[in-house]
């Protein structure tokens, strides 16, 4: 029996050339070089999605406090770090639609140049990039975290709110499907229309009468879930004058879609004379 030896043997562990010499071979391969240019103009093309995004979320007036700006932000820059990987894959997935056509018939595609996926440089080289990006995401969300929870006063309990002039306390109920605004500070009165002062901290002591709701201040950046029997914290500081949207965000029975109700932020004199209106019509 005769072994013939073909020509081009299949690169093997013990045959195989240096790693950087492999990586000039796979760039050199003209797919290579498309698949980068590829992802150098799909990268740029995706772009204008982190302005889209912003765009989109400033629509009807955010950001309305800080924790909303640190919350676009966050999108921002996430949206713009993950273009990199995201132009790359798109650069892959196109290829293989349409550049891989070209190899067609029975015939198996001749192996052309040594494998990247055993090539120690390359290797190193995105697993070090992918970390790095996803490391830098990781620090960045867990400080945007950090910042967000001091803005919205983290979980300070109804008891140890400050009940001074300077910060308001709102006491929120949510039932299907309407909101209700208790202000224990100013008489206890009610509404059904969120009225909030600018530039003043605000406290929310949140809790659901039936299901569990979700009290969304939209372009305030502040949600949480409104649920029976227990109170959740949260706080925001309204920086910006304006009516904004007020949301239910939990899926909470058959007229969820309509639990939503108008936040008007207003100047402190606004909302003096609002509290001195509706003090006449107390139901407490
Ligand atoms: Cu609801």
């Amino acid at each position: 029996m005769t072994i013939t030896l073909i020509p081009d043997q299949p690169e093997s562990p013990t045959n195989r050339p240096p790693s950087m010499h492999r990586l000039r071979t796979w760039l050199r391969r003209p797919y290579a070089r498309h698949i980068l240019i590829w992802t150098v103009v799909i990268g740029f093309l995706l772009l204008p999605l982190a302005w889209l995004m912003l765009a989109a979320m400033n629509q009807t007036g955010a950001p309305a406090s800080e924790i909303m700006k640190d919350i676009e932000q966050t999108v921002f820059v996430f949206t713009i770090v993950s273009i990199p990987i995201t132009a790359f894959v798109f650069a892959v997935l196109l290829y293989s639609l349409v550049g891989w056509k070209q190899v067609s018939g029975d015939e198996p595609p001749m192996q052309d140049s040594p494998a990247i996926r055993t090539n120690r440089i390359g290797v190193i080289l995105w697993t070090f990039v992918s970390s790095a990006l996803a490391f830098f995401l990781v620090v960045w969300g867990l400080i945007e975290l950090a910042q967000i929870t001091a803005n919205s006063y983290g979980t300070i309990s109804a008891d140890q709110q400050p009940g001074d002039n300077n910060s308001v306390i709102v006491n929120v109920t949510g039932q299907q499907w309407v909101w209700t605004f208790a202000y224990p500070q100013h008489d206890g009165i009610v509404s059904n229309v969120l009225y909030l002062p600018i530039d003043k901290p605000v406290y929310f002591n949140v809790t659901s009468k039936d299901v569990i709701h979700s009290f969304w201040l939209v372009e305030l950046g502040v949600k949480i879930d409104a649920n029976p029997g227990a109170i959740t914290q949260t706080g925001v500081t309204p920086n910006k004058e304006g009516v904004f949207n007020l949301r239910c965000a939990e899926l909470c029975g058959m007229h969820h879609a309509y639990m939503e109700t108008e936040i008007r932020v207003v100047s402190q004199e606004v909302f003096d004379a609002w509290t001195r209106e509706m003090g006449g019509m107390r139901t407490s």
